[in-house]
């Protein structure tokens, strides 16, 4: 049946049933979404920490993604709020593409930020094995501090310009639990206390800060073994927490 809008519309002002209840209710639902505007939120962080894989966690994309150029947008409904979520690329020479996203964030109204990040596990189609194994193919210590240097001082390109605009909060998503599971007190402990919190907290404290563990993927890292100490029950724990949290914040 083709439902005349205005009409139904006035009804439900006049409190007549005009159609049965379950019509009634997906209206209303259409209605709230069209009423809602999408909520943006920006995905900075370095290269290879997984902002794009993140995004595709929260659909049902398996595919591994290519190294992000220009800033790609993807709508997503979670629990009937609309998301425009911002990946950008976080290849150093890129910053010019990040400045744009930026320049929105600071004229627009963007809701939130997330921050991927990786506990220096970031990966690349074109780093060299050398620089990222020692001959006994442990992931070298110099190669993960680099790494988590780079994530320190990145978040310095965007924190300064957020003070003054509409953001009310940004995520610190930890990603890659599969691979650091075995040492998940040290990594929280590194986030969540010293250097980097301090910084991330730098700004004004209206905007809140959240550090949360999450795993987009549990896949070997750079073909080889990730920790073995984290399965399937683990990873969908951290994303029903992300959902979560992320729920909370859109309400508020
Ligand atoms: N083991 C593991 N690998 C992950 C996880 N998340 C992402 N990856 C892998 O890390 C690599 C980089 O992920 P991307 O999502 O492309 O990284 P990005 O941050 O978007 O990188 P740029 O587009 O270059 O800025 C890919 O091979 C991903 O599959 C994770 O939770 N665990
Ligand atoms: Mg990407």
């Amino acid at each position: 049946m083709d439902l005349n809008w205005s009409l139904l519309i006035s009804a439900i002002k006049a409190g007549k049933v005009i159609v049965d209840e379950k019509q009634r209710k997906s209206l209303i639902e259409k209605l709230n979404l069209l009423c809602r505007f999408n909520q943006k939120i920006a995905v900075f962080g370095i290269s290879g920490a997984g902002k794009s894989q993140f995004i595709n966690s929260l659909g049902d994309t398996l595919e591994i993604p290519k190294r992000t150029i220009i800033t790609d947008k993807y709508r997503y409904d979670l629990d009937k709020f609309p998301i425009e979520f911002f990946d950008t690329p976080g290849h150093s020479a890129r910053q010019q593409e990040r400045k744009k996203v930026l320049t929105d964030i600071i004229k627009d109204k963007f809701i939130g930020i997330i921050n991927v990040v990786s506990y220096g596990y970031e990966e690349n189609p074109d780093a060299e094995l050398d620089i990222v194994f020692d001959s006994n193919k442990r992931v070298k210590d110099s190669f993960l501090s680099a790494n988590r240097s780079a994530e320190l001082e990145r978040i310095s390109e965007w924190l300064p310009s957020i003070e003054t605009t509409k953001v009310k909060w940004v995520v610190n998503l930890v990603n890659k639990a599969d691979i650091w599971w075995e040492n998940q007190t040290e990594v929280n402990k590194y986030y969540s206390e010293g250097h980097f919190d301090k910084a991330i907290k730098s700004i004004n404290n209206t905007i809140s800060v959240f550090h949360i563990p999450y795993c987009s993927i549990i896949q070997p890292y750079f073909e080889t073994n990730t920790s073995g100490k984290f399965g399937e029950i683990d990873k969908i724990g951290l994303h029903k927490n992300f959902l979560h949290l992320l729920l909370n914040l859109l309400k508020t």
